[in-house]
């Protein structure tokens, strides 16, 4: 297919690309500098055949991610949130030794290169490289790496064709409008945000970015009218209704809010309704390169709850032990991710028969909308990301004090839920919260760190002596810091 920055600067050279604060490029001025930055990467990473992007959603990342793509490269997506160790070892796993990234990022990696934006614009270009003329369908184009129950976190690979597929898939189900404009603030190094850049260049359609979830900043734009989509996880649903004056209503211009990333509850998603909000629950995940379950304006209201009926493009299957209607959600897409790198035997074990399994419960109504039961074992959906009881314990197990260790979620009011920890230290040793919490925040995504620790003598156990991680919620009534 051809390149689709290229054909796009052809089709629809003035309209709107991308708005990030006052800044606004039609596709022929985002092309413009598109093509001078890649000519910049070219000098920087020339033998490089991935480079590793690390940013916040604002437009200098925005373009780079852009230009990787226009080189032929293959961009790596890096959650800007992870601590050192766990960015190292995305990046080692990948072969990176190029990372361009934003000036406020202060990490050091364990990588040849590590170059601000701000010094990629200052590489003096003389002749403008050539971009890709095709963008080959087979071709990856992106790796983000998404964590799992156990092991190590797997960088999926997306080719252009996962990305060509789901964006027409969504606008099969939502369509397109020409002066669509789509509200970017959840992450564009998660495929809730990426996927809405491929699908501006694939539409023709407009991107405004936030690089920060101000609740008050995204309302206004809702409701002055100036954006006609937004994403949203769970959380950011919440705030916004919190904060959305009574009686107030979202402008007319406003259409859609894709909803996704993790569960809602049907409080919220009521309340929603009541503010007359026309929100799209939908379901997907990083292996999918983003949602192939959605809702349909028509049945949105009908099948609240529900995360609604696979996209055009996609199947969806429910397997269940004989009698019983719960089981696990399986999917057949061409959205589906080539693979994990350099761990194919872990990717062709996800698949059954042929149907990716997604790991997720659900099950299936009459109609055939899907109604999600969760993940199977613990994992915990945090404003949106996903957090892993196991990966917590495992390092926090390094330490000599502690004896043994175990993670839950629990509610929270701001983030949905969020991770504590029960710890019993060895004999004759112990460790203060705050130095608890200064090691986490060392090693982990903050998000990761237990909100409480909870001091423990022993932990509610099955006969073979394994910690009942479910029990351990009631111990919280009566727990001390
Ligand atoms: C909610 C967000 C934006 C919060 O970030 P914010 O407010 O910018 O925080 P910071 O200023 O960076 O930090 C302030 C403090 O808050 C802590 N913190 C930040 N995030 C979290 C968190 N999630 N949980 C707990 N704490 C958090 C920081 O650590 C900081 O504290 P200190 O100073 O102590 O460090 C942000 O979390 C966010 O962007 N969330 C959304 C992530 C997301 O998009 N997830 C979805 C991933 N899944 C997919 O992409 C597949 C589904 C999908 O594609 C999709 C999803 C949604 C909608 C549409 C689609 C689609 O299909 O297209
Ligand atoms: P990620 O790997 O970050 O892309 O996250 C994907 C995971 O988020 C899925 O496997 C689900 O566990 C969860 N998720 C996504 N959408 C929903 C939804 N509508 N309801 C419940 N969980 C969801
Ligand atoms: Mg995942
Ligand atoms: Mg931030």
């Amino acid at each position: 297919m051809e390149n689709w920055l290229t054909k796009r600067a052809q089709l629809s050279p003035d309209r709107l690309a991308v708005q990030y604060q006052e800044t606004k490029l039609t596709f022929a001025q985002m092309k413009e500098k598109v093509q001078r930055i890649a000519t910049q990467l070219a000098q920087l990473a020339q033998n490089e055949e991935r480079i590793a992007v690390i940013t916040s959603n604002q437009l200098q990342g925005y373009l780079m991610i852009l230009a990787v793509q226009q080189l032929g490269k293959t961009v790596v997506l890096i959650n800007r949130r992870l601590s050192a160790r766990e960015i190292n070892f995305q990046l080692q796993d990948a072969g990176v030794q190029v990372v361009v990234q934003d000036d406020d990022f202060a990490l050091t990696l364990s990588v040849d290169q590590q170059v601000s934006f701000t010094e990629v614009l200052a590489i003096p270009v003389t002749t403008l490289i050539e971009p890709v003329a095709e963008f080959d369908l087979d071709a990856v184009t992106s790796i983000m790496y998404t964590s799992g129950t156990t092991g190590n976190p797997k960088g999926v690979m997306q080719t252009f064709g996962n990305h060509f597929y789901s964006a027409v898939g969504s606008a099969l189900n939502l369509g397109i409008m020409a002066d669509d404009v789509w509200l970017a603030v959840v992450p564009i190094f998660h495929i809730s945000g990426l996927s809405i850049m491929m699908r501006s260049l694939i539409y023709g359609m407009g991107v405004r970015l936030f690089e920060k979830f101000d609740v008050h900043a995204i309302n206004h734009a809702l409701l002055n009218g100036e954006v006609t989509t937004i994403s949203v996880v769970p959380m950011m649903l919440t705030q916004l209704l919190a904060e959305l004056p009574a009686n107030t209503r979202y402008h007319k211009n406003f259409r859609t809010m894709l909803l996704g990333g993790g569960p809602t509850d049907l409080t919220t998603l009521q309340r929603a309704k009541a503010a007359g909000i026309e929100v799209v629950q939908s379901y997907g995940m990083t292996e999918t390169a983003s949602q192939v379950i959605a809702l349909d304006a028509a049945n949105a209201q009908r099948k609240l709850g529900s995360a609604g009926k696979p996209l055009f493009p996609v199947s969806i299957r429910v397997a269940h032990q004989d009698d019983q209607q719960h089981g696990r959600i399986q999917i057949k897409s061409p959205t589906l991710a080539v693979g994990y790198l350099n761990q194919p035997e872990k990717y062709a074990n996800t698949f059954e028969d042929g149907w990716f399994d997604t790991g997720d419960m659900g099950w299936l109504d009459d109609e055939g909308f899907l109604f999600i039961d969760g993940r199977e074992g613990d994992m915990i959906s945090s404003g949106g990301e996903n957090v892993f009881p196991d990966e917590i314990e495992s390092i926090y197990a390094k330490l000599d004090e502690i004896k043994q260790i175990a993670v839950v979620g629990v509610p929270d009011k701001k983030w949905g839920a969020v991770p504590v920890a029960f710890v019993t230290f060895k004999d004759g040793q112990t460790l203060s919260r705050q130095a608890l919490r200064d090691f986490g925040r060392d090693m982990l995504a903050h998000y990761k760190v237990p909100a409480h620790f909870y001091k423990a003598t022993d932990f509610p156990r099955t006969a073979s002596g394994k910690v009942q991680r479910h029990k351990l919620r009631d111990l919280l009534a009566n727990a001390s810091e």
